[in-house]
């Protein structure tokens, strides 16, 4: 654990159990981490399922947290919250209970495995660009680009606001 306090940011999203309670519950969750401080939420979102159709809508959201710990800590912190949450993990980009991606952490990019922070889908998908555009509009991700510019780019097919 680090005495900084560093910003950042995590995508929510669930498409099953009542996705819209389990994002809720989720984030109720993370802002009772050690080390961590839950500042900011995004609105909630309907979004259309990125890879097979045959699968309900998801509900997505976003969160900003100040936290002490490292990206790997945050990580497994995240995974035990899907664990608790009833995760199971099956097929890829299969419907879901819950998923918790770390997007970005300042001054912390990480690639090794098991771990890329930004997290390699924060570039286009808009299911992550439009909550993380509520929050942090005005972000530069380090070799990534501005959340709006991104968030323009990805466009809003499929989307609409929820809450
Ligand atoms: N991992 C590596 N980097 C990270 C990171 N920055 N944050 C590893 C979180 N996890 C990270 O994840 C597999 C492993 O990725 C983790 O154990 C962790 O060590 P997973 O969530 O089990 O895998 P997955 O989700 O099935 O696959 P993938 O490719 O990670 O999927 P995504 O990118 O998470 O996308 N459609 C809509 N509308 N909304 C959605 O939220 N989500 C997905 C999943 C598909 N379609 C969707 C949505
Ligand atoms: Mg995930």
């Amino acid at each position: 654990m680090s005495p900084l306090w560093r910003p950042a940011y995590v995508a929510v999203g669930s498409n099953l159990n009542s996705p819209r309670e389990r994002v809720l519950e989720a984030i109720e969750r993370m802002g009772r981490l050690p080390a961590t401080r839950l500042l900011l939420r995004s609105r909630l979102y309907s979004t259309r399922p990125m890879g097979p159709q045959d699968q309900p809508h998801f509900v997505n959201a976003a969160v900003g947290l100040l936290t002490q710990l490292a990206p790997q800590e945050l990580l497994s912190a995240l995974l035990r919250i899907e664990q608790t949450l009833g995760r199971d993990r099956r097929q890829r980009w299969g419907p879901r209970v819950i998923d918790l991606d770390l997007l970005w952490m300042i001054d912390s990019p990480v690639c090794e495995p098991g771990l890329t922070v930004p997290h390699p889908g924060v570039s286009t998908r808009n299911f992550v660009l439009y909550p993380l555009a509520d929050i942090a509009p005005t972000i530069k991700i380090p070799k990534v680009g501005n959340v709006l510019d991104l968030k323009r780019d990805a466009g809003g097919d499929g989307i609409s606001v929820l809450e």
